[in-house]
């Protein structure tokens, strides 16, 4: 089905294209030397963090057009609509209301005849007093030991959220509690991290929104049957498995004490879960006022969004860019670049973040779209990043747009290192921006000696074109408040887009396809028949692992079975 009415049909679209041709032409170089204001005119501070958001391909009558776009669909209406608990999810029915989760106690909202307001606070009163118990020592193992190591078993939305944040913020750490997460179905994953863990002081966090995901209950299952072998007694799971999750009938049947349960709701999404009890590995890592201050700089950033004029918010900016280039030039990819190494797993979160929210081909109405709905985003920190895929990013045939993120303070200001290492991120954005002219090889070359038939086959190779657009975020530090407040910027940016785009950000059909489809080839292959009732290549592949099973010395473990009934 084609949608008539959609945004790709309007005026401001067909301005965007007209615009897109005027401005072809116009180096970035040209616009910086000619408007000595230009980082004035488009930067931008809240809080703590800074945008600056003039290395891009822009006019001032660019981002006038763009934020035209946006206002026409309707981004102020959604975002008070969100923000108040709508139900915006429209394929599920359900109200989006991550923002709630980090506002401070005592407003008003009721959802499904719950006080949300109320029912959050409690939770976290819940997660404080569980920190304290676990971090102060008073909760004890079955041997009377205090805790040493938290294992966060879930995976998606219930462990990229977590596993980056406390990644990020590794110097925060109260230092008492170690902390790992195990997401993989591949036994590697439990298996690697087991080893190094003693059952007597290990805490397990079975986080599972649904609690029928299976990697998450295989995963918990093993890490049951390991505790079980030291601990034997089934009544000591009890001070050793907590759950968090929003079925509380599957967190009893699979045996974890009712007590050690922390609930969610269905109102906040896999991915934009971490502000919740889902978080309850970050709260037990970095103590609980730590995590409070990344839900409050979370909240701060709320208060930007939901405030701050379309021309003066930051996540709009970034939102409007983002489809400037993936609409209007046809880039479909968008790197991330956090210039700290405990940033090393953010780009995996926006990931998801990104495209799972907005990877949809119809829109809110089911209509297929005619356009693009997001790049694929990807990333590594600076400087490695540097050393591997950045000569693709100055020289490739494309332009990539890249988000370089950085914070002004070291944590670890040893050296010369933090001043080595700024220096590369501030000279690979100019480089990015200026590139390098044939006249500046040239000279460069001559400079150096090179004959000039050596000069003439060297100089393609050794120009850049440049023009190649760029954000700097700064953060005056990496700390829980701005981490917070970062996440919610890109949350915010997603959502702009997918309002845009006019898709449902908040749905994901296509995880749950990947959830059946196992669900399926796993009986076939332990079971007895040749299989022969898929495509032949599925077929071959799937009879092929059974062979080797036959001949291997492979047999089914008895955890296995339990997912025939989930
Ligand atoms: C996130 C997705 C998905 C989900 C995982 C885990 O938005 O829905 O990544 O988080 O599939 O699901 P459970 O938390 O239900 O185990």
């Amino acid at each position: 089905m084609i949608n008539n009415m959609d945004l790709s049909r309007s005026g401001a679209w067909s301005a965007l294209v007209s615009h897109r041709q005027k401005i072809d032409n116009l180096h970035m170089r040209e616009l910086f030397h000619e408007d000595a204001t230009r980082f004035e005119q488009f930067s931008i501070s809240s809080g703590e963090l800074m945008l600056d958001y003039s290395k891009n391909r822009i006019t001032a009558h660019t981002m006038e057009l763009l934020l035209e776009l946006a206002r026409c669909a309707g981004v102020e209406k959604m975002r008070g609509e969100m923000f108040n608990g709508e139900r915006i999810n429209v394929t599920e029915n359900r109200s989006v209301l991550h923002t709630a989760l980090r506002r401070p106690p005592g407003y008003a909202l009721e959802i499904d005849g719950l006080d949300v307001s109320r029912e959050i606070a409690d939770v976290l009163q819940q997660m404080k007093l569980c920190c304290e118990r676990v971090i102060s020592g008073k909760w004890k193992g079955y041997t009377g030991q205090t805790m040493t190591d938290i294992v966060n078993i879930g995976i998606g939305g219930s462990d990229l959220g977590p596993c980056m944040v406390t990644e990020a913020l590794r110097p925060f750490a109260h230092g008492g509690l170690q902390v790992h997460f195990v997401s993989n179905i591949d036994g590697t994953h439990i298996s690697e991290t087991v080893k190094k863990l003693n059952p007597e002081t290990t805490l397990f966090i079975i986080a599972s929104k649904t609690f029928t995901t299976q990697e998450t209950l295989t995963n918990a299952m093993s890490a049951r049957e390991w505790f079980l072998t030291y601990a034997h007694l089934e009544s000591h799971i009890a001070k050793h498995f907590i759950a968090v999750s929003t079925n509380r009938a599957k967190v009893v049947e699979f045996g974890i004490d009712e007590a050690n349960m922390f609930r969610f709701w269905d109102w906040v999404g896999g991915r934009y879960s971490l502000w919740s009890s889902i978080g309850l590995s970050i709260a037990l890592y970095l103590g609980f006022d730590r995590f409070q201050e990344l839900l409050d700089g979370a909240y701060a950033m709320d208060q930007h969004f939901l405030n701050e004029p379309l021309e003066r918010n930051i996540p709009v900016l970034l939102a409007v860019l983002g489809i400037w280039y993936n609409n209007f030039f046809d880039v479909s990819s968008h790197a991330v670049i956090p210039y700290d190494q405990y940033m090393h797993r953010f780009s995996a979160y926006l990931q998801q973040l990104d495209m799972e929210s907005n990877g949809k081909r119809v829109n809110r109405q089911g209509y297929a779209v005619e356009y693009a709905t997001g790049p694929v985003i990807w990333g590594e920190p600076g400087t490695n990043s540097q050393h591997a895929f950045f000569q693709l990013l100055h020289q490739g045939p494309d332009f990539i747009p890249a988000d370089f993120i950085v914070p002004l303070k070291s944590q670890n200001p040893i050296g010369e290192h933090h001043d080595i290492l700024l220096a590369n991120c501030f000279a690979q954005t100019e480089a990015l921006m200026k590139g390098k002219e044939e006249h500046e090889v040239r000279q460069e070359l001559e400079a150096a000696g090179c004959d000039p038939s050596e000069l003439s086959k060297l100089l393609p190779h050794k120009v850049f074109p440049g023009n190649r657009p760029t954000n700097t975020i700064l953060l005056n530090e990496l700390n829980p408040f701005t981490l917070g407040s970062l996440i919610a910027m890109y949350e915010h940016k997603v959502f702009v887009q997918g309002i845009i785009w006019e898709v449902n950000s908040f749905d994901q059909w296509g995880v749950e396809l990947g959830k059946q489809l196992a669900k399926t080839i796993f009986p076939e292959i332990q079971g007895d028949v040749r299989v022969t009732t898929h495509d032949g290549s599925t077929n071959a592949l799937i009879n092929a692992y059974r062979d080797y099973r036959l001949k291997g010395t492979t047999s089914a473990s008895p955890q296995l079975s339990f997912f025939d009934d989930i």
